[in-house]
């Protein structure tokens, strides 16, 4: 079985588009690996020094690009082996994909369909149950806050009334008492008997079709409890139910987002746009450097506060520093970013080279997306990789077990072991050329209609609903998601970037996807000057004006780490609510360009279910079945109103959420400009 036959049964036979076969060989093995210039800088350092990265392992598997993907196994492409039982493993082939290979069941008699199906919802399961532990968190925090047992304070009692108040909880209480009420509805809500999700029911408008479909997730616990049972040996064997399944899932996975982001509001503010800056340049070889990465932002929190510690600012003075760093990387960047303005370093795939810097006295970790050869990096300098999480372990890092009760002395204990480290670092020192990139970040449903309302303050969303509705905003594309070595890094996301704000459509970002944006520098005034059409600029401009700013507003706006794609989604139903229709019928679409994480199949499954349409550029595990394919690029369409479509290429990408803008506008009734006549560019250049 070549490459070749697996490419052509892919995409001529399940119809599914890639662009990898049309690029000759030659031209292949010249394409770069990132698009940012400072990351394929330190990939060569990393090299000099003898490293490996991810970008490094991936080389092996055929570098960027998917036609290349030699050595990895067909059965796991495309969905078709399973481990579930001691009579396998097995690994089949749908039937009419047959050529050598003969086997078309595994030996339970499970088919095609029904293996594809299992392996998609226990992905799905797996998001949402990192998303939901998140959520655990954060709501655990509140509660125990209200109880006045941890050292966290209530920063927003006027957001938590206002939760309370989508929640039913109307009566008169103390502040106390509401966190203690939100708090207990959101754990149940997590771990629950309940029989529907109350933070599901209250943000969410749910449609008849979910009613009769049964998508309205009961609690997280008992999704996926159920989860687990339907796909031991043996048990469901229905495609359809499956992922009809990971419907449920993935809207118990959009709760569990509204909980974090909604909570983590209440105890550390709402975000609103703040200046800051991007790139392994935010390092400083003076400073004690403390890189805190990864999703759970309780710790990170306490160690942006006391780095302001005027003791430990004196004690890494008299140890020979200027001072101390604190940068962010991943999605915990992302939550301090969006709050306190605080530097990004890198995103999920830069991690490695930031150690390799040797300027990281402190790499401290808590949970998900962390990859385990950090273990191996740190180990060839004098960084100190400090895990904090108890589902996050890693046998060479130093645990300091974070509680949210002593979170306090646990944040000063990590930034001295930080400080005492300075002393150690070593003369390889290196970090590449130029300076960090600027970048706005921190927008905010709130933030949003507070700007707004200096335009209308009876009600500001309309002059928003006013400009989509005239065509000044075409439609709005939220890029999500990570970033990954399958393709150039960064490039699929900055490409359909500039695709669609040339054409008028803004971009709401989130998780690595807005890291991304930010290292091509789209997340800033001028960049709204060189990219945005003509009419998105001009909307830009005065909503630049309108928030005090002497430059436009940046045409990316940044919304923070991935559990606040819930903003952009609340953005949208209250855009719907105020047009009175539903969310599947807005001028909006979702792209994950770059996924890698489990957990952005999670997001994309609950937002197809809510009615998003949403692209992925890489493709995922599940070719090996046409009935899947279909229930989630087809019939899911018919049945919530959303699907996903595989598009690799991201001008094609770009087109094909234009075409859906444009038919969404059309059916509204809602100018529509025919912009799809004016020819898309071509691929950037991407030579080395
Ligand atoms: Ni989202 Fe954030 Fe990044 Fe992907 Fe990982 S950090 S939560 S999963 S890799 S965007
Ligand atoms: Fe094979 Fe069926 Fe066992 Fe899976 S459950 S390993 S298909 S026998």
């Amino acid at each position: 079985m070549t490459h070749k036959e697996t490419k052509q049964e892919t995409t001529q036979e399940l119809n599914i588009n890639s662009t990898g076969s049309e690029l000759p060989e030659k031209e292949m093995e010249s394409l770069k690996v990132t698009l940012d210039n400072e990351t394929a800088e330190m990939i060569k350092h990393a090299e000099r020094l003898g490293i490996d990265t991810v970008f490094h392992r991936q080389s092996k598997y055929g570098g960027p690009s998917m036609c290349k993907d030699k050595s990895r196994c067909y059965f796991g492409t495309m969905g078709l082996c399973c481990r579930q039982c001691g009579m396998g493993p097995c690994r089949i082939r749908q039937e009419d994909l047959q050529k050598s290979y003969k086997i078309n069941k595994g030996t339970c008699g499970a088919s095609a369909d029904t293996i594809v199906a299992r392996n998609l919802i226990m992905m799905v399961a797996r998001g949402t149950s990192a998303h939901a532990s998140h959520a655990r968190h954060i709501a655990s925090t509140l509660l125990k806050t209200a109880q006045n047992k941890t050292p966290y304070t209530i920063k927003e009692p006027g957001k938590l009334r206002a939760i309370a108040a989508r929640l039913n909880i109307h009566e008169a209480r103390s502040v106390q008492e509401v966190a203690e009420k939100v708090s207990s509805i959101a754990l149940s809500d997590i771990l629950g008997s309940g029989e529907s999700m109350s933070f599901s029911t209250s943000y969410c408008k749910t449609s008849r079709t979910h009613n009769e479909l049964k998508l309205i997730p009961r609690s997280v616990g008992r999704e996926l409890l159920d989860e687990e049972h339907e796909t031991a040996m043996g048990t469901m064997a229905d495609p359809e139910m499956f992922v009809l399944h990971a419907a449920r899932l993935g809207m118990a996975d959009i709760a569990s987002l509204v909980i974090s982001s909604e909570i983590a509001d209440v105890l550390f503010g709402i975000p609103t746009p703040v200046g800051s800056k991007i790139g392994f340049n935010v390092l400083d070889k003076n400073k004690v450097n403390i890189v805190i990465h990864g999703h759970v932002q309780l710790l990170s929190e306490k160690i942006v506060e006391f780095s302001e510690d005027r003791e430990l600012i004196d004690k890494a003075r008299s140890l020979g520093a200027t001072g101390i760093n604190v940068v962010g990387c991943c999605c915990t960047g992302n939550e301090v970013l969006i709050r306190h303005g605080v530097p990004l370093v890198g995103s999920n795939l830069q991690q490695e080279l930031i150690i390799a810097t040797g300027l990281v006295e402190g790499f401290v970790v808590d949970v998900q997306c962390i990859y385990p050869n950090i273990e191996n990096v740190a180990r060839r300098f004098h960084t100190k990789l400090i895990s904090t999480m108890e589902e996050a372990r890693f046998a060479s890092a130093t645990h300091i077990p974070f509680n949210e009760e002593n979170a306090d002395e646990i944040a000063k204990n990590i930034l001295n072991m930080a400080i005492e480290n300075f002393p150690n670092r070593g003369k390889n020192v290196f970090v590449p050329h130029g300076e960090p990139r600027d970048m706005i970040a921190g927008f905010s449903v709130e933030a949003i209609e507070r700007i707004l309302s200096n335009i209308n303050p009876d009600d500001p969303l309309k002059p928003l609903i006013g400009n989509i509705a005239s065509g000044n905003i075409y439609g709005i594309v939220l890029l999500a998601g990570c970033t990954s070595p399958k393709v150039i890094a960064d490039a699929s996301h900055v490409t359909i970037a500039k695709e669609l704000l040339a054409r008028n459509v803004l971009i709401a970002a989130t998780g690595c996807a807005a890291q991304a944006c930010a290292r091509a520098g789209l997340l800033t005034g001028d960049a709204t000057e060189k990219y945005a059409g003509d009419k998105l600029k001009e909307v830009l401009r005065s909503l630049g004006k309108a928030a005090g700013y002497d430059k436009p507003l940046p045409p990316v706006w940044h919304f923070g780490g991935c559990s606040d794609n819930s903003r952009v989604i609340l953005l949208a139903y209250a855009l719907a609510r105020k047009l009175g229709v539903e969310i599947k019928d807005l001028p909006i679409a979702v792209s994950a360009a770059e996924w890698v994480a489990e957990k952005a199949t999670a997001i994309g499954t609950g937002s197809v279910a809510l009615g998003m349409t949403v692209h992925l550029g890489i493709t995922p595990p599940i070719l090996g079945s046409q009935a899947v394919v279909s229930l989630l690029t087809q019939r899911a369409e018919q049945l919530f109103g959303g699907r996903f479509f595989v598009e690799p290429d991201p001008v094609r990408a770009a087109k094909i959420l234009l075409e859906h803008i444009e038919q969404a506008r059309g059916k509204l009734g809602i100018s529509t400009l025919n912009i799809l006549e004016k020819p898309l560019n071509s691929m950037p250049e991407l030579k080395v």
